[in-house]
């Protein structure tokens, strides 16, 4: 059985951070070992005022780190959303550690700074996943499109800018997922576009149907299902050849799924605790598509 370490948020109700990506790796056959970098009662698209909780501070972090020593046996280390630069930090620290001891294992990381133009943590974490992102240490990122223009030191307005700054950051990462890119970039807005780049391969792009909603937690469960996938490619191919149809095709169940059990044609909004409460990930009831070994659909975009 393969074992991961996550460290991002742990929300008591609802699906982000590690309660949106352990259940359906542990579906996919993963042991997962959680570490909560903030406990709060819900998202924090519920409301600033709406959420209530504790991050967790860098101390206890270290010393859950500390505590874990013993057990390096992981396969794959994942983070996700951390609070404060000390929190970027000290995972970035630790995560070192064990890739320098343990080269092959797979570190996925999801620079979580904002979204269309928004910061939503501190701004200093950004020079702290800037080093991340030059250590070489890293497999795979998963920025969306703001967060991509944050590393790469630009803002990205046409496919060739797009193209310089993937190149750019291939220098150091061998992977980069840009988990979506703005409408501007391919001028269709009843599309979200997604790039998948492995260092000496032409960039795949992927299209999917855009659902007007919001959904949050998305990311998480995507980073988990990619994951998942870079590490059965590796066992079963030693390929490099990416292919994420399946993790799409997989996002879009579960989107499916979520919107079943919705009300008719709410289409939540930020801000909103009920709309938000509705809209929340129906991660359970998703448990048939997570193991489910073939893609039905080619979101390949040519
Ligand atoms: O990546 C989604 C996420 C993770 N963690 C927390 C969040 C959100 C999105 O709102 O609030 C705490």
């Amino acid at each position: 059985m393969p074992r991961l370490l996550a460290t991002q948020s742990h929300v008591v109700h609802g699906y982000v951070g590690n309660k949106a990506a352990t259940f359906p790796l542990q579906c996919m056959g993963w042991d997962v070992d959680c570490l909560n970098s903030v406990q709060f009662s819900n998202h924090t698209g519920y409301g600033r005022d709406r959420v209530f909780g504790t991050c967790t501070s860098a101390q206890q972090l270290e010393s859950v780190f500390e505590g874990l020593a013993g057990f390096h046996d992981y396969d794959a280390m994942l983070s996700g959303y951390l609070p404060n630069r000390e929190s970027v930090a000290c995972m970035a620290r630790n995560y070192k550690k064990m890739k320098e001891r343990q080269p092959e294992l797979i570190w996925l990381l999801d620079p979580v700074m904002g979204d269309d133009g928004q910061l939503y943590v501190n701004e200093d974490v950004i020079p702290e996943y800037e080093a991340l992102v030059t250590s070489s240490l890293v497999d795979v990122i998963t920025p969306n499109q703001f967060e991509l223009e944050i590393l790469y030191g630009e803002h990205i307005s046409d496919l060739e800018a797009l193209r310089r700054a993937l190149e750019k950051l291939h220098e150091t990462v061998p992977v980069i997922v840009v988990t979506s890119c703005s409408s501007e970039l391919f001028g269709d807005p009843s599309h979200l576009y997604c790039v998948a780049s492995t260092r000496g391969h032409p960039a795949i792009v992927y299209r999917v149907p855009v659902i007007e909603s919001y959904f949050t937690g998305l990311g998480d469960l995507f980073s988990a299902l990619l994951l998942d996938r870079l590490y059965n490619t590796r066992q079963n191919q030693g390929s490099s050849h990416l292919d994420i149809n399946q993790v799409l095709d997989v996002v879009q169940k579960v989107l499916a799924t979520t919107l079943q059990h919705s009300p008719a044609n709410i289409k939540a909004a930020m801000g909103s605790p009920v709309e938000m409460k509705l809209m929340e990930l129906r991660i359970v009831e998703s448990r048939d598509h997570y193991a489910q070994s073939e893609s039905t659909r080619d979101f390949i975009y040519r």
